[in-house]
């Protein structure tokens, strides 16, 4: 059996900063897991060095489930999402262990693919209409299937999801929090004729997507899922906040507009009743912030039982690490619905060598064992943390509002 004979915890910033778990086992195997939590990473730096390293020592590389369950039940103090975060970096590194030491890629002992690559979207934006529809041009003649839009609001100085850069997009840009405002009635205007627009730019082959980012109150919701009704969107994600699961009942009576939700879940329990109930279409719950591996393939099972697919997040914030983890466990899940993607740097990419690969749309792991990421630690170590927070927003009188 694979022993564990050491863990450390790498924190390297080529662009952003990066968490990074890597676990040696006495035959000398290594893997990999992301622990990174945007603005918070050095918390689960610690949890991980204090309080998980010692327990991992000695123990048995293959036991994946049973040191899953250590983690979890032995916390006592269960979920949220530093804890879930660092299960979830132990966890994607034993199965890229597991993987070496079978000489084969993760999905092959995920159960096989069950496709031929993952569809990814990519994210359009830009400060006006035209702008956005330009950007969205250009990766529907890249190949993209499907294109999330993003578009500066009249009125409102900034918002989330537009990006300074034409293809690199990160939010956490400053040393302290940046402070945004925010109008849902003016962003409310704005979302109908951006789609008009981009079905007549684009046409109707491909899927149009994008994010709300927690900022309606439910009956908000609703009504733009109804304005968006004729421009057949594939989803509109995060329109309400989750931490009360009932909010989606409303939307759902009001809109046939397909509803994704979840990429700050962090448990099978965030969204019990938004499955249960089919009150949602896609599940955004991810690798590192979910549990890793074992933890989203509950998640995954349970919603397939439910008619709900899988739609994992994959900003520029989940590290290469989490990227290929999500690739495997997308080729081989059944209920796969789309999977993000956004570009790294150039830097994150030097860091974090990896044999994902893009083309045509769809996106494919790779065939080398396990995970198929390295960690280049000399470069990384060229890289030092920066701390670097997500903004804060408010609404035009001040009242503090979600980001
Ligand atoms: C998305 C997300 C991100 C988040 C970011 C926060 O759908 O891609 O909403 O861009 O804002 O991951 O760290
Ligand atoms: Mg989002």
């Amino acid at each position: 059996m694979p022993r564990i004979v050491s863990a450390r915890v790498i924190v390297t910033c080529p662009g952003r900063n990066f968490v990074t778990l890597k676990v040696e086992c006495d035959d000398g195997t290594t893997g990999l897991g992301d622990a990174t939590l945007n603005g918070r990473e050095l918390a689960v730096a610690s949890y991980l060095e204090d309080h998980v390293v010692p327990c991992l020592i000695g123990r048995d590389a293959h036991r994946i489930e049973d040191i899953w369950q250590y983690l979890y039940k032995g916390a006592y103090w269960r979920r949220g999402p530093v804890t879930m975060s660092a299960i979830a970096a132990v966890d994607t590194a034993l199965w890229d262990i597991k993987g070496k030491i079978a000489g084969l890629p993760l999905h092959q002992l995920l159960g096989g693919a069950m496709r031929e690559g993952c569809m990814v979207y990519g994210h359009a934006n830009g400060a006006t209409i035209e702008d956005t529809i330009e950007a969205a041009l250009d990766y529907q003649r890249q190949g993209y299937r499907a294109i999330r839009l993003q578009s500066g609001v009249p009125g409102l100085a900034s918002t989330y999801g537009v990006s300074k850069d034409r293809y690199f997009y990160e939010p956490a840009d400053a040393d302290l929090p940046t402070e945004n405002m925010w109008s849902s009635e003016k962003y409310l205007r704005s979302v109908p004729p951006l789609f008009a627009a981009a079905r007549e730019a684009l046409g109707w082959d491909v899927h149009l997507l994008h994010d709300v980012h927690h900022r309606l109150t439910p009956i908000e919701a609703a009504r733009l899922g109804k304005d968006l009704e004729p421009y057949r969107p594939f989803w509109i994600e995060d329109s309400t906040p989750a931490e009360n699961q009932a909010n989606f009942r409303l939307i759902r009576q009001h809109t046939t507009t397909p509803l994704a939700v979840g990429e700050v879940f962090n448990a099978i329990w965030d969204c019990k009743t938004l499955i249960e109930e089919q009150l949602i279409d896609y599940i955004r719950a991810t690798v590192v912030h979910a549990g890793g591996i074992t933890h989203l393939r509950r998640i995954a099972a349970f919603a397939d039982l439910h008619n709900v697919r899988t739609g994992c997040h994959g900003a520029t914030d989940l590290s290469p690490v989490t990227m290929a983890a999500a690739l495997h466990f997308g080729l081989s899940v059944p209920n796969f619905g789309v999977q993000e993607y956004m570009r790294h740097t150039d830097d994150t990419d030097a860091v974090f060598p990896h044999a994902y690969s893009f083309e045509a749309g769809l996106m494919h792991p790779g065939d080398a064992p396990g995970l198929g990421v390295d960690l280049d630690e000399d470069r990384a170590a060229t890289f030092p943390y920066k701390r670097a927070y997500l903004p804060v927003n408010r609404r035009e009188d001040g009242t503090m509002h979600d980001w």
